[in-house]
């Protein structure tokens, strides 16, 4: 039903919820009023939903994260109550442009990359599917870091998305919980009892998150940290103003900044603090709901299913326990039981500098009584399983990985060669001991934002072609593969993606004062930069095709654009070395007036949500390019792929899959296999090999050493040249000839629209699998016991 007063009722918040009159409104007041006439639209269903839930007795799925990389809010509300017509007739009657209005909301930056990025999928899912959920984690009062360059480096600023009003959450009062550091175990009436000796309060704020079409809506509750009292009146009195303050600060700096560097000793105590705090508040709070709706604690596994992301609240296994035998005096091991019938752990990586351990002196001066839990679990596991020995604290730290996997019923990998590696190497020894523990569940993204809402041409051409009903049933995309012999849709398919990648020149024009061909082919590396994703892989065939081209000015050369985004972690100088060499070899091949017709390169600053769904519907190319057995899933690949680009890629992650799916003649395969990594690794020299093999590997390193792209500094990449020619451990060189055959497959293949176009179209018409929909139904029915509950 249209309001024909939307407008008005955008104008009523502008006027009587943030004080300001329509005549002198800014774009963000307006955007704001929006945001408040939209939430006004979804609280009723909110709160009938968490009604309906309660009201069944219905088993909850709690999502435990660090990270929510959620994102923009409001085109998601708009899009998932269908109010897109309302919205842009009340903007238009209001002389607003919907797009400035959407764009001018900053992103919800509150995680580092695919892991949190799958959570805020997996909410959107929950909700769409109708399952009962909260998602658990920090409201960081800084998410992610701002990425700029400076003369091509990278420079980090502080986010501060939250300096304005965030009109999508709700402050929770009432919901103030009690958190203890430090101190001893003591012990009373023959019970151990822990005297905290430092305490904050997490403070609940709840963030509705809204399903397909308003039937369901779910609650993302997020922790900031607060002191127990204000502030010291007496030291303030006597004029100590710093000082009165400082119990406030140090309490707020749990929830202020996403996930502190960790190469320092604070670092990590700050860490592990923030993981305690937000899991301690989290199972606080379920349980206080579990007791409200009166069950018997032995129940618990029947009514809360509680998922740890990564190992970040595997803290869990212990408190848990705490909190049932400590706590409400249940015996340890049924508490044990207990706990790890709700408990699951997914595990997103097999990196071994990934796999959290804490030292114990650091566990035992901040949880000490988590300490002595976690060496009675390990005596518990190493008794149920006489003979076999897993330790889960070994050289002086505790292991997370090992914890979580023994205080869970199931543990997950997230695409399938990821869930056998796991079996086959991090956790071979705990997997012989239970053989039924570990399952997969290949990862999925969520079709409302990632195609939906993002593309909207592309999904106009599928509903017309075979309905509506693929939003919320991405299986269905199938049904479109008779479409792929129709020429008509073929034509309407590229006209589709044309205009997407026109929209996105005139917007890299616009914002970035770069100029490309939008016929040429748009060939796109997003993604956090990291050796083993291997941009330095991507730029080393960018410089050898450069160099080609100008051997051969007069080539057949198919013109590409290539396109980097992606944040490197602070502290992690070699990713930020390609970063750098990114950005230099843009400078010197943009303005080589011999190749600019063939070939542009460019670095997008600020990598995060918003620009992938910019980007992402306007590529044609997906590079999925990490080193075999090092790519835990990924699933950028499966955006991409469903929005028609296909992929060059190698076997790793979900890649395997996505390959599987579209059909191998319509994904560009190169490189080692993870087996052939490990092989390769351990000849001598293979780097110098691959180099002496291929004069255009050879002839791009010589450059990039000798200061080709770095004329001031001639000697500013030795150390990275130095890497690959050594010991190359993540194997550019080694899978550079596969890497440049494969993209000269590409060259042909998109220079021939008869071959381009059905096999952009396949990729959308068979990746329907790669849904997050898909991925919860998973869950739900191997890992949660949790069933979708009717709205009404
Ligand atoms: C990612 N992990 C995997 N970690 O790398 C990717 O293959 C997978 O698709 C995705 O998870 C979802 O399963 C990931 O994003 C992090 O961001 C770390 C969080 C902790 C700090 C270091 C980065």
């Amino acid at each position: 039903m249209i309001d024909a007063r939307f407008s008005d009722t955008i104008t009523r918040h502008l006027i009587y919820a943030l004080g300001t009159d329509p005549d002198h409104a800014t774009l963000r007041d307006w955007r704001i009023a929006l945001s408040l006439a939209v939430r006004d639209r979804l609280v009723d269903r909110w709160l009938a939903a968490s009604h309906a839930a309660r009201k069944a007795g219905a088993k909850r799925v709690y999502y435990l994260s660090m990270e929510f990389l959620i994102g923009r809010l409001l085109e998601d509300a708009i899009v998932n109550l269908r109010l897109e017509d309302e919205v842009r007739a009340a903007l238009s009657a209001l002389g607003l442009s919907p797009e400035a209005v959407i764009q001018d909301e900053p992103d919800a930056a509150l995680g580092n990359g695919g892991l949190g990025r799958l959570a805020a999928c997996f909410m959107e899912s929950l909700a769409s599917l109708g399952v009962p959920a909260i998602g658990y984690g920090i409201r960081y009062e800084h998410g992610l870091f701002r990425q700029s360059f400076v003369e091509g480096r990278q420079v980090e600023e502080p986010e501060d998305w939250l300096t304005q009003y965030h009109t999508w959450e709700f402050k929770r009062r009432n919901v103030r919980l009690r958190l203890c550091f430090g101190g001893e175990v003591v012990e009373e009436a023959g019970k151990a009892v822990w005297r905290g000796a430092e305490a904050v309060m997490a403070q609940a704020h709840d963030t509705p998150m809204i399903g397909w079409q308003g039937r369901w809506a779910n609650t993302l509750r997020l922790w900031s940290a607060e002191p127990l009292h204000g502030f010291d009146l007496d030291r303030f009195n006597r004029g100590d103003y710093a000082a009165a303050a400082e119990a406030e600060a140090l309490a707020r700096t749990i929830s202020r900044v996403l996930y502190p560097d960790d190469t320092t000793e604070r670092g990590k105590e700050l860490r592990l603090k923030q993981e305690y705090f937000f899991t301690a508040a989290s199972l606080q709070d379920i349980l206080h709901r579990f007791e409200d709706e009166g069950g018997a604690l032995a129940d618990l596994p029947k009514k809360a299913a509680i998922q740890l992301n990564d190992t970040h609240p595997a803290i869990a296994g212990p408190e848990l326990v705490r909190l049932l035998h400590d706590e409400r005096g249940m015996p340890l091991d049924q508490a044990i039981e207990t706990a790890r019938g709700c408990l699951s752990y997914t595990n997103h990586t097999l990196m071994p500098e990934a796999l959290e351990c804490w030292s114990e002196d650091l566990m035992t001066r901040l949880l000490p009584r988590h300490m002595q839990l976690i060496e009675r679990i390990d005596a518990a596991h190493a008794a149920e399983n006489p003979g076999r020995k897993v330790a889960l604290t070994a050289h002086g730290e505790v292991r997370m990985g090992e914890l979580a996997f023994v205080m869970a019923h199931k543990v997950n990998g997230v695409s399938a060669l990821h869930t056998d590696l796991m079996k086959q190497t991090v956790f071979a020894e705990l997997h012989r001991m239970h053989p039924d523990r570990i399952v997969n569940q290949t990862n999925g993204v969520t079709p409302r934002r990632w195609l939906f809402s993002a593309n909207p041409r592309l999904s106009r051409l599928i509903t017309g072609a075979i309905g509506e009903g693929w939003v919320c049933d991405l299986d269905q995309l199938e049904t479109l593969e008779p479409s792929l012999r129709d020429p008509a849709f073929l034509d309407a398919y590229a006209t589709a993606k044309r205009a997407n990648k026109a929209d996105l020149a005139a917007w890299l024009a616009e914002a970035h004062g770069i100029t490309v061909d939008p016929e040429a082919l748009f060939d796109v590396q997003i993604k956090r930069i990291h050796e083993y994703k291997r941009q330095h892989l991507n730029i080393l065939e960018t410089i050898a095709l450069w160099r080609e081209i100008k051997a051969n000015p007069n080539g057949p050369w198919v013109p590409r654009v290539k396109i980097f985004a992606g944040k490197a972690a602070p502290g992690y100088a070699f990713a930020k070395e390609i970063i750098h060499l990114i950005n230099d070899v843009a400078t010197v091949v943009n303005a080589d007036p011999e190749t600019n017709r063939f070939l542009k390169v460019m670095f997008l600053p600020n990598y995060n949500v918003s620009l992938a769904e910019r980007l992402i519907p306007a590529a044609d190319l997906s590079e999925q390019i990490s080193t075999a057995g090092k790519e835990a899933s990924g699933t950028g690949n499966m955006k991409f792929a469903l929005n028609g680009a296909p992929t060059i890629g190698t076997l790793d992650g979900a890649n395997v899959e996505i390959r599987d799916r579209v059909g191998e003649e319509n994904f560009f395969l190169f490189g080692m296999t993870a087996e052939e990594t490990e092989i390769r690794r351990a000849a001598p020299d293979h780097a110098r090999q691959a180099i002496a093999a291929d004069t255009r590997l050879g002839g791009a390193l010589k450059a990039v050493s000798q200061g080709v792209f770095s004329p001031r500094d001639r000697h500013r990449y030795r150390g990275f040249v130095g890497n690959l020619t050594g010991h190359d451990y993540f194997l550019v060189c080694s899978d550079f000839t596969a890497y440049w055959d494969a993209q000269r497959r590409v060259d042909a293949a998109f220079a021939d629209p008869g071959v381009w176009w059905p096999m952009a179209a396949r990729n959308t018409a068979r990746t329907g699998w790669f849904s997050s929909d898909r991925t919860i139904r998973g869950y739900m029915a191997d890992i949660w016991g949790a069933v979708p509950i009717d709205p009404a």
